[in-house]
């Protein structure tokens, strides 16, 4: 990298400090970084601490002292600034039987990633969606949503939200509903019916947006994905990997937030990959290692861990993986700055 350091003559340092008082500052002293990468860590959460601590919280906390009962994952680099990377919202939601989090809605895009438990759901635009381990889960933006368990167990679910993208541009806005929850005008698998089958309403015209599919089960990504590990090559990375899209246009299920899924058989040793965009990996099943800017964390069922932007990373099976990601990849395509290799 070349620099042009300007010759500190007394006259050009007079000149920089008195710029500073008129809110102006030089570009040749400039210290930002001009490189890929930002400056958050690769980080490991697991799920023999976070499940216990999730429990504990709801001795602590009632659903009246909250209206969610959420543990926000924090990047170490980022303490008091809810955010798990510099552009992605991460949280753990835990709700027991007969509780409710009232109906609300906000300018960032929320999906749920369903980690343990059944008997919730939530209800999206007068539409309510059963949640069930594995699902992958839709709230766009400015839809009413509310959630309920009306099952026997507590229920645990990862949030992610591009809450960092409104706090970026000064775009956070939100409302509660004037109810505790909102009224219901769609039968429970209306959206599913309307575009989970590779079918679409006839009068319908496809608008970039999130996703009309509310729900993507867990059960029909599994089966995809261990067809395609029987009868295809694996990717020497990525091992067998889909993504969520929005059926009615094959892109993104939000115009922010990309969604994965991937199988990595029994065995498999991923080859290293960096992106610039921000990774947030949820382990579905299995256990195995990654490796992330040379940093080794040894997974299990249910951990989470985060690649910022451009660390390398490498992902390897002790048994059969299946591991959720979503990352900030649709703005990235969007801006035209998103870059990718394989290493
Ligand atoms: O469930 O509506 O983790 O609004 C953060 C903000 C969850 C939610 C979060 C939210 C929600
Ligand atoms: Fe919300």
């Amino acid at each position: 990298m070349t620099t042009h350091a300007a010759t500190q003559t007394p006259e050009l340092q007079a000149f920089s400090k008195d710029i500073r008082s008129l809110e102006l500052s030089p570009l040749w002293e400039r210290t930002v970084s001009q490189k890929p990468g930002t400056p958050c860590v690769p980080h490991h959460w697991r799920w023999s601490e976070l499940e216990p601590l999730l429990l504990k919280s709801c001795e602590l906390i009632g659903k009246k002292d909250a209206e969610r009962r959420v543990l926000m994952l924090e990047n170490p680099t980022l303490r008091g600034q809810s955010f798990i990377a510099q552009t992605l919202f991460t949280g753990l939601q835990i709700i027991l039987p007969g509780e409710v989090a009232t109906a609300h809605r906000h300018t960032p895009n929320a999906m749920r990633f369903v980690m343990k438990g059944q008997g919730a759901y939530t209800s999206v635009g007068g539409e309510r969606s059963m949640m069930l381990p594995g699902d992958f889960i839709v709230t766009p933006n400015w839809s009413w949503h509310d959630h309920g368990n009306i099952g026997t167990e507590p229920v645990i679910w990862m949030d992610g939200l591009d809450s960092a993208f409104t706090k970026f541009f000064g775009a956070t806005f939100r409302e509660d509903y004037p109810t505790e929850t909102q009224p219901l005008y769609r039968a429970e698998g209306t959206s599913a019916a309307s575009y989970g089958a590779a079918l679409l309403p006839v009068d319908f015209r496809p608008e970039d947006g999130p996703s009309p599919l509310l729900r993507y089960p867990y059960e029909r990504t599994r089966e995809a994905l261990e067809t395609l590990v029987r009868n295809q090559p694996l990717h020497r990375a990525h091992g067998a990997k889909l993504r969520y899209a929005n059926p009615a246009t094959g892109k993104h299920p939000f115009p922010t937030m990309a969604a994965f899924m991937q199988l990595l058989p029994r065995r498999f040793s991923g080859s290293a990959y960096r992106t610039t965009e921000n990774t947030v990996f949820n382990v579905a099943e299995g256990s195995g290692r990654v490796v992330i800017s040379g940093q080794t964390f040894d997974f299990g069922p249910h951990d989470i861990f985060v690649a910022p932007s451009w660390c390398d990373y490498a992902l390897s099976a002790h048994e059969d993986c299946v591991i959720f990601t979503y990352t900030d990849r649709p703005a990235q395509e969007a801006t035209g700055f998103l870059r990718e290799e394989e290493l």
